[in-house]
C-alpha cells in the first residue's frame, strides 16, 4: 500500500514538473529576434536643435559631416519636435541643388548623390544648423 502511494506520488510529481516546464516555456518565451529600427537613417536631426547651442558641439545634424560614395543615397531623419530642412548651400545663400522642404517630426528625406564633391547644407528655419555631405 505504501509502495503504491509512493509510486503515485513520484508519478504525480514528475507529471507536475513536466507540465510546469512546458507551461513556463510557452508563457515566458522571450523574443530574442533582433528588433530592426523602423527607419534607417544616416543623418539624425536630434531633439532641441531648434534652439541655438547645438552648433557649439557640432551636433545639429549627426554626423555633421558624412562621407559617401558616388551613386549612394543619404537618408536624414528629423527626430526633433520642430520642423527642420535639409537645404543645399548656406543660410542666406542656398544653392538650389536640393531642398527637403519642412520635415515633420520623424519624417525622413533621402537624396542620392551622383557627383563627387562637398555639399554643404543647412536648415532654413535655424541658421545655426549646418552640416555637409562629402561624396567621394
Ligand atoms: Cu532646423
Amino acid at each position: 500500500m505504501i509502495k503504491k502511494i509512493i509510486t503515485v506520488a513520484i508519478v504525480l510529481s514528475i507529471f507536475c514538473i513536466i507540465v510546469g516546464l512546458s507551461l513556463s516555456d510557452s508563457n515566458f518565451k522571450e523574443n530574442t529576434s533582433d528588433v530592426e529600427p523602423i527607419v534607417k537613417a544616416d543623418v539624425i536631426m536630434p531633439t532641441k536643435v531648434s534652439r541655438p547651442g547645438c552648433d557649439v558641439k557640432d551636433i545639429c545634424y549627426i554626423p555633421s559631416s558624412i562621407v559617401t560614395q558616388k551613386g549612394k543615397s543619404i537618408t536624414w531623419i528629423n527626430e526633433d519636435s520642430s520642423f527642420h530642412t535639409v537645404t543645399s548651400g548656406f543660410y542666406g545663400e542656398p544653392t538650389d541643388l536640393f531642398d527637403s522642404g519642412y520635415l515633420d517630426p520623424y519624417q525622413t528625406y533621402t537624396l542620392s548623390f551622383d557627383e563627387s564633391g562637398i555639399y554643404d547644407y543647412f536648415c532654413t528655419l535655424h541658421p545655426w544648423m549646418k552640416a555637409q555631405v562629402i561624396v567621394e
